[in-house]
């Protein structure tokens, strides 16, 4: 008997945990496709592993940069856009030790129409140099799993310059940080996956294999689950998709910024120069393009 109610993460899983006996188990494989089935049919969209239920329907906030002029720049101390649509800012710059600016292109193609193209110029001289363009979006009404999916396309891949994408609870100048639920990074010539110390998880990267190159258009989405401060994350891009579940987030908490803006989260596309502990910066220049991000709970 089905309940009523959309199911919670544990009756699913004990729904579908592994059998004990053969007969069970054959009877398993007709009947969890079929729940899946009845469940999709009553719109809960529930993840194979039962870990976490996936929003799918329309987007709460969306940026697809179309509605901006070309050639439209913002640097630090200006804006881009208003909030509003779900989002609780405009999209804005930090970074006490770098410049970074933003810019509205269509060239070259992400295959998405006009795009944001990020940069972030490092100062030489620094233990670490940094900057970040973001927004934060309304993040209030979030009661379970949220999907934030985006593109994103490194345009060029200088030496110590990592790429970090996360969200924040207030504006950072550095990308993501001790408030992160999510994370993902551009180290080392991989895709990596940030597998915090919530839930006393590694505290270290998950790594997706996937190659960090130069003009490859990346397709992410991640689904965050405040309750149980877990994550997923699926990266496309070259040719290959990895998908994790079950990452542990960074923060322990979720906590909505309530100084810079009101009951928001922060979405932060960041560069970080680091060439090694005691060695300085020496200044250079990454290049990032966005689109598409559609923010689903
Ligand atoms: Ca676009």
């Amino acid at each position: 008997m089905i309940p009523m109610n959309p199911p919670s993460p544990i009756q699913v899983r004990m729904w579908i945990s592994k059998p004990h006996n053969p007969a069970l188990a054959s009877r398993t494989c007709v009947l969890v496709p079929l729940l899946f089935a009845l469940l999709a049919s009553h719109g809960w969209a529930v993840d194979k592993a039962g870990a976490a239920a996936t929003p799918s329907g329309a987007p709460q906030a969306e940026e697809d940069f179309e509605s901006y002029p070309a050639d439209a720049t913002f640097t630090t101390k200006q804006i881009l856009g208003s909030d509003g649509k779900g989002w609780a800012s405009a999209w804005k710059t930090g970074g006490s030790s770098s410049l970074p600016k933003g810019t509205i292109a269509d060239s070259p193609s992400m295959g998405s129409g006009r795009y944001l193209s990020g940069t972030v110029t490092t100062q030489s001289a620094r233990d670490v140099s940094s900057g970040a363009i973001t927004r934060a979006f309304l993040a209030s009404k979030i009661a379970g799993p949220f999907t934030i999916s985006f593109r994103f396309r490194p345009d060029t891949v200088p030496d110590n310059v990592s790429y970090l994408i996360g969200d924040t609870k207030a504006a950072s100048a550095f990308g993501p940080d001790s408030t992160s639920s999510w994370k993902i990074a551009a180290i080392n010539g991989t895709w990596q996956c940030f597998d915090g110390a919530a839930n006393r998880g590694p505290n270290n990267y998950i790594d997706s294999e996937i190659p960090v190159t130069a003009g490859t258009v990346y397709d992410m989405t991640v689904t965050v689950d405040p309750g149980s401060h877990k994550w997923k994350a699926t990266i496309s891009g070259g040719g290959k998709t990895f998908t994790q579940e079950e990452i542990n987030s960074r923060s322990s908490t979720f906590d909505l910024d309530t100084e810079g803006v009101t009951d928001a989260r922060w979405i932060t596309f960041a560069v970080q120069e680091v060439v090694a502990v005691g060695t300085p910066t020496v200044g250079t220049t990454g290049n990032f393009s966005v689109d598409s991000i559609s923010i689903r709970y």
